[in-house]
């Protein structure tokens, strides 16, 4: 008897357990991936735009509605107003966002070549390789710029070292920029579509005999070069570096922007079900500034405008993807830039011209290259449906916090490198974010603490990079900035505020060195 009351309560407990099955298994739509995900390990996604401003956005006061997507994400999540990129250049910025180390600590942490080698150690610790310690699958799609293999690559067999040997399990890249050969999609390592009997040849320091150049074959441009970018002609563009062979491995510029989204919707379709770290990194709106047909002219300032416009209805499309695969809610998403804004970066494209009445600094002193503002305070905001809610923070955060930060968010503690656990701000349960931040910009750096700016002195530097017409941030004597009441950088108030001066020398001297002061060389940029 008591056996049979026994089975009778296992039977009922099975028949229990199997309709709760049967009703996790017809979820309303959407909700299945939410369930079969734990709510404290996010999906983790970088958006990374290559040269947006501060002020390309409506969400930090553009009116020139150029990214009514991103903005829709901004405004429904949290928005820093002093989010910062490591540097005002590409290569050292995802450095940091990707290692948690200062750029300025790698001593070959600057623009790189397309045959520079990788600059991440094997060995170092990673974004992704933290993620992967958290059970996260990740994956990178977009630029990568750095560097690839041990300093001699043959494009023609399978590269490595790369992303997929500092974290990443799946990969699919361009090597460094749109204006840099060589011009080929690398899938996990291997160029795609490439020909054995075409093969791909690569050199930034001559030539390939018969080769046409932009230097000397300008009839075959279709977009002319201003300055640099004077090398081998992809598309009829001009690029940096020396490229022969692989002609059907090339990419088309125009058809960038949506080969990158399907591979990112792609990523995600296959890892929906189980935690995933994506960094997204689009090309726009680096030069040369090549949009769809489709969004040509859509801007009213030219090809700058129109890539931008075009990034936006890409971010724009990705999310619909992820709210279609029904994770959206379950996403923490970071948007920022690598550095900040340039208009005339190489070639003649209008970008000046057209600009109107556009501010891409939005207000900042500087631009791409630059110690000033508008070099490194990039957009920025982090968003997280149903997590996040929504606002404005002026806690000071960096790309390169990110690394400690989500870890901690996973509700784990690992301090990588030179990067704060700053979650809290990053959630927007904190106002505190970083107390201070070195700047960095062609190996020139300074010091951001509280509201304040110090920028050491750099003695026959150049001023003004006339090239982007963009000042550098450089000046014979020390500057000293407070960029809550003069955001434009105009008053140096070293002289007259010599406490605060000492202070922050004292602020910089300290991590720096006192060696910064006598033995820097920093570097001009073209
Ligand atoms: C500079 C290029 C510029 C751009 C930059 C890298 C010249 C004259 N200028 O050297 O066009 O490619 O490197 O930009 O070649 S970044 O955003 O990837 O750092
Ligand atoms: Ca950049």
């Amino acid at each position: 008897m008591k056996k049979f009351i026994l089975n009778v309560f296992a039977f009922i407990a099975v028949i229990a357990s199997m309709s709760c099955n049967t009703k996790t298994q017809i979820p309303k739509k959407g909700s299945l991936q939410i369930s079969k995900q734990n709510k404290t390990k996010p999906n983790v996604i970088v958006i990374y735009m290559d040269d947006l401003g501060y002020g390309d956005v409506g969400f930090n006061g553009s009116n020139s509605k150029l990214t009514p997507n991103i903005d829709k994400l901004a405004n429904n999540g949290l928005i820093f107003k002093n989010g910062y990129a490591s540097s005002a250049t590409c290569t050292p910025s995802r450095y940091a966002l990707l290692t948690g180390e200062y750029p300025w600590r790698e001593k070959d942490a600057s623009i790189l070549p397309g045959t520079a080698p990788l600059l991440i150690k094997t060995s170092q610790v990673t974004l992704p390789k933290v993620m992967k310690e958290n059970g996260y699958q990740t994956g990178i799609v977009g630029k990568w710029h750095l560097g690839l293999g041990n300093g001699n690559v043959d494009w023609n067999k399978h590269i490595s070292p790369g992303p997929n040997e500092v974290g990443f399990d799946e990969s699919y890249i361009m090597a460094a920029t749109q204006d840099r050969v060589p011009t080929v999609y690398i899938d996990n390592g291997d160029v795609v579509n490439l020909d054995p009997n075409d093969p791909i040849e690569v050199s930034y320091k001559k030539n390939f005999e018969g080769q046409p150049t932009g230097k000397e074959n300008l009839e075959l441009l279709k977009m002319k070069w201003h300055h640099g970018h004077n090398a081998s002609i992809v598309n009829g563009i001009p690029r940096i570096g020396y490229m022969k062979g692989g002609e059907k491995a090339k990419w088309v510029d125009e058809d960038m922007a949506d080969h990158f989204l399907a591979k990112a919707q792609n990523y995600v379709k296959k890892h929906k079900d189980a935690p995933f770290f994506l960094y997204y990194a689009l090309q726009q709106p680096h030069v040369p500034r090549t949009p769809h047909p489709r969004f040509v002219g859509k801007s009213g300032m030219g090809p700058r405008g129109d890539v931008i416009v075009e990034a936006d209805w890409i971010v724009g499309e990705f999310v619909k993807t992820l709210e279609e695969q029904g994770i959206l809610e379950n996403t923490l998403i970071v948007f920022s830039s690598d550095n900040g804004p340039v208009l005339n970066d190489g070639y003649y494209d209008d970008a000046v011209e057209k600009l109107g009445d556009h501010d891409p600094k939005g207000g900042l002193r500087g631009g791409k290259y630059s110690l000033f503002q508008a070099g490194t305070r990039v957009p920025f905001f982090t968003y997280w449906k149903g997590t996040i809610k929504s606002g404005v923070s002026d806690a000071i955060v960096c790309q390169m916090d990110l690394a400690t930060s989500i870890t901690s968010i996973l509700g784990n503690k690992k301090q990588v490198a030179d990067s704060k656990d700053i979650a809290d701000a990053f959630l927007g349960k904190s106002k505190v974010g970083r107390s201070e931040l070195v700047l960095e910009a062609g190996k020139k750096t300074a010091l951001r603490k509280g509201d304040w700016l110090f920028i050491p002195p750099y003695p026959g530097m150049r001023k003004v990079n006339k090239n982007v017409n963009i000042e550098e941030g450089c000046d014979d004597i020390a500057q000293l900035y407070n960029l809550k009441e003069d955001s434009g950088e105009k008053n140096n108030l070293a002289t007259a505020n010599p406490e605060k001066f000492a202070e922050m020398q004292n602020a910089f001297t300290a991590i720096r060195g006192k060696a910064y002061f006598k033995g820097v060389k920093p570097i001009e940029l073209h």
